[in-house]
C-alpha cells in the first residue's frame, strides 16, 4: 500500500489546485489526464461545485462548456468530445456519430446517453457562494434555461415506467458503470457477442461487462436515439434512487434559482414532490431504497451506495432519514470501512474492496452524502464523512477512487472530482 508523508491543509490545497490547472483545457476540465480525455458530465459539475467558492468564473465556464453539447431534445450528453485531443476513448465519436442526429450540436461531438442531473445543484452552489453577485445573476439567467430543458427531457423521455422517475438506459447513465446494480439487467440482455475487435475493448471490465455496455449503447444509436424505442423496446432499464435524489435535489435547487432568472419556482418544487412521492411508493423497501429494474418487473436486492441518493432531499421525512443514516452507519457500509464510504454494502457477495464501484470508496458520493447529512442536520455524521474523505486523499493523493479497509488509492491518479471536492471540503 502506497501511504504519503503527513500534508497539512495549505500543501493539500496547492495541489488540488495544480491538479485541476493541469487537467483544463481551455474552459472545461478532463476527469483524469490519459484515462479519461474529454469532458465528462458530472465530473464537470463536481468540478464547478469545488470552485463554485472560489472561482466564479472558472465554475460557470466549466457548466458553459458541458452544456454547449446540449441536445435541442434538452439532453445533456455524457461525455462532450474535444475534437483536437488525439487521444483515444473508446467508445468516441466515431461510435456514438451525434453528428448524424439532428438534435445533436453541430459543431460539438458528443455521446448519446445521459448522467445523473448535477447540473442545477452544481449551479445552485456556485450562485450562493458567488462574491460578484452581477457575474453570478448573470450566469444564473444564461443557464436557466438550459437546466428547465434538461429537467423537461427526463421528465418528458425517461419517465419509461409511468410511475414519475427517470429510467437510466445504460450503466454509464448512472456513473456508477460496473456497480453490482446492475448485474441482474445486464445478464438478462440476449446472448451477446459484440463485433468490435478485441484490441479496441480497453480492459476496464474484465467481466465481459464491456461487450454488453457497448451493445446496448449501439442499440441506442441505431435506434436514432428515440425515446419510442426506449420506451418499447430497449433492454436496460432502470430506476435508479441516485440518480433520481440528484433529480430530486435539483429541482429543489432549481426552485432557489428561479427568482433570480425571473420564473416561478413553483413547477420545480411540484416536479421535487412528484419524484419524492414516487421515491417513496416505488424504491423504498426495508428501511433503503433499491433500484427498480423495470424490464425485470422488480426491485435489485443488492444495496449499494446509490440506495442513499434520496437522503440528498432535504424534504425526506425524518423516520426515514434515521432508517438510511442507521444502514449507513452500520458494519454493512461505514462502520466496518476504516476509509468510508464503500460503493457496495461489504456484507454482499458482489463486494470487492478494490474493483472500481464494487467496493472501493469515491471522493464524489463521499461528498454528495456529507451534503445530505448537513441539510439533514447530522452534524457528526458529516463530520467524519469529511475527515474521512480528507483523510483518503491526504494519505493517497487525488486518485479516482479508494481502497475502503486500507485507503490505498485505485484507478486513474490526479482525478479532477476528488481535487476539486477537496477544495470544497477545505473552505
Ligand atoms: C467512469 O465512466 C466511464 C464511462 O462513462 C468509463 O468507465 O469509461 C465512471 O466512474 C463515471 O462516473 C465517470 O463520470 C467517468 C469519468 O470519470 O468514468
Amino acid at each position: 500500500m502506497e501511504a504519503r508523508a503527513a500534508i497539512d491543509d495549505a500543501a493539500l490545497e496547492r495541489e488540488a489546485w495544480s491538479v485541476l490547472d493541469a487537467n483544463r483545457t481551455g474552459p472545461a476540465t478532463v476527469p483524469a489526464p490519459g484515462l479519461y480525455p474529454h469532458q465528462w458530465s458530472w465530473d464537470s459539475t463536481f468540478v464547478a461545485l469545488g470552485l463554485a467558492r472560489r472561482d466564479t468564473r472558472k465554475a460557470g465556464g466549466e457548466l458553459l462548456s458541458l452544456l454547449a453539447g446540449q441536445w435541442s431534445t434538452g439532453m445533456v450528453p455524457h461525455i462532450v468530445f474535444h475534437p483536437a485531443h488525439t487521444e483515444a476513448y473508446f467508445p468516441g465519436p466515431s461510435v456514438w456519430r451525434s453528428g448524424e442526429h439532428p438534435a445533436a450540436p453541430r459543431r460539438v461531438p458528443t455521446s448519446g446517453l445521459t448522467q445523473p442531473p448535477m447540473h442545477a445543484l452544481a449551479l445552485w452552489q456556485v450562485w450562493r457562494h458567488a462574491a460578484d453577485r452581477d457575474e453570478a445573476a448573470a450566469l444564473v439567467r444564461r443557464l436557466y434555461p438550459m437546466l428547465v430543458a434538461q429537467h423537461d427531457y427526463l421528465a418528458g423521455a425517461r419517465d419509461l415506467g409511468g410511475g414519475g422517475l427517470a429510467a437510466i438506459v445504460h450503466p454509464w447513465e448512472s456513473g456508477m458503470d460496473d456497480s453490482p446494480a446492475w448485474d441482474d439487467p445486464l445478464a438478462a440482455l440476449p446472448g451477446i457477442r459484440y463485433a468490435y475487435r478485441s484490441e479496441e475493448m480497453p480492459e476496464r471490465h474484465p467481466d465481459g461487462h464491456q461487450d454488453r455496455y457497448v451493445w446496448l449503447a449501439l442499440r441506442y444509436r441505431d435506434s436514432g436515439y428515440e425515446a419510442a424505442y426506449l420506451r418499447q423496446e430497449h433492454p436496460f432499464a432502470v430506476e435508479d434512487p441516485m440518480f433520481n435524489g440528484i433529480w430530486l435535489a435539483s429541482c429543489e435547487a432549481l426552485a432557489e434559482l428561479a427568482p433570480v432568472a425571473g420564473a416561478d419556482p413553483g413547477p420545480h418544487l411540484e416536479a421535487a414532490e412528484r419524484i419524492r412521492a414516487a421515491l417513496l411508493e416505488r424504491l423504498w423497501t426495508g428501511g433503503v431504497f433499491h433500484a427498480r429494474d423495470l424490464r425485470g418487473g422488480r426491485l435489485i436486492p443488492v444495496c449499494t451506495i446509490g440506495c442513499f441518493g434520496p437522503m440528498l432531499d432535504p424534504r425526506l421525512p425524518g423516520d426515514r432519514v434515521a432508517e438510511l443514516v442507521s444502514v449507513l452507519e452500520s458494519a454493512r457500509f461505514m462502520g466496518a470501512a476504516g476509509y468510508p464510504v464503500p460503493s457496495c454494502e461489504i456484507r454482499a457477495p458482489q463486494f470487492d474492496r478494490s474493483r472500481y464501484w464494487r467496493g472501493p470508496s469515491w471522493v464524489n458520493t463521499n461528498w454528495l452524502l456529507r451534503q445530505a447529512a448537513v441539510l439533514h442536520g447530522r452534524v457528526e455524521l458529516a463530520r467524519q464523512l469529511g475527515a474521512a474523505t480528507l483523510r483518503l486523499v491526504r494519505q493517497s493523493g487525488f486518485r479516482e477512487c479508494f481502497d475502503p479497509f486500507d485507503g490505498s488509492g485505485r484507478g486513474g491518479r490526479d482525478f479532477s472530482w476528488s481535487a476539486a471536492l477537496t477544495l470544497d471540503l477545505l473552505a
